[in-house]
């Protein structure tokens, strides 16, 4: 297994739109691993592909506090989203940074797992938040997209002023 390095904002790799999976095979399940390795590590909740530079529509998630509840979701969509809630978010492609963002409260996904077989979740709460702030790196988006200009450019400074200091 490997720990992957995670790109930051404002790195224009992460604005990228990743691709379908179209063969779920050994070569994904090792991507996945690693996946999963390189979340648990940082630690975080969750961890899209494209924020360890692979546009694949990939992402893991487990939102536990014993690393019990992994899930994988290959070529996710969401059929389906109801109320609405504001969660502090923060992103390992954003280090140091939480703010309020507002999503769906519950979600169902189809997704394909690592056998390649079409399976759906309902998920609410954190765990749905999670999966839709996944979703979007899988779109090139991040959660400092939903602030204003303003606050997004603060962090952007922010994040510039501490690469700069580490490099
Ligand atoms: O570790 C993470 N925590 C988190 C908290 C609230 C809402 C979303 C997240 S996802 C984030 C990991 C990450 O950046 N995934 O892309
Ligand atoms: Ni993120």
């Amino acid at each position: 297994m490997a720990i992957l390095p995670i790109l930051h904002f404002p790195d224009p790799r992460l604005r990228r739109t990743a691709e379908p999976v179209d063969d779920v095979n050994d070569e994904i399940r090792v991507l996945v691993d690693n996946m999963f390795e390189t979340m648990y590590e940082a630690p975080g909740i969750g961890l899209a592909a494209p924020q360890v530079d692979v546009l694949k529509r990939i992402l893991v998630v487990d939102i536990s506090d014993d690393r019990s509840q992994p899930f994988c979701l290959i070529n996710p969509e969401i059929l389906s989203s109801e109320g609405d809630e504001e969660t502090e978010e923060g992103c390992l492609s954003v280090p140091n940074t939480y703010e309020k963002v507002r999503r769906a409260k519950r979600v169902a996904v189809k997704a394909l797992n690592l056998d390649g077989q079409l399976f759906e979740i309902r998920a609410e709460d954190l765990l749905a938040v999670c999966i839709q702030h996944e979703i979007d790196h899988l779109e090139g988006k991040l959660f400092v997209d939903y602030l204003s200009a303003l606050k997004r450019q603060r962090i952007q400074k922010k994040l510039e002023k501490n690469r700069r200091r580490t490099m």
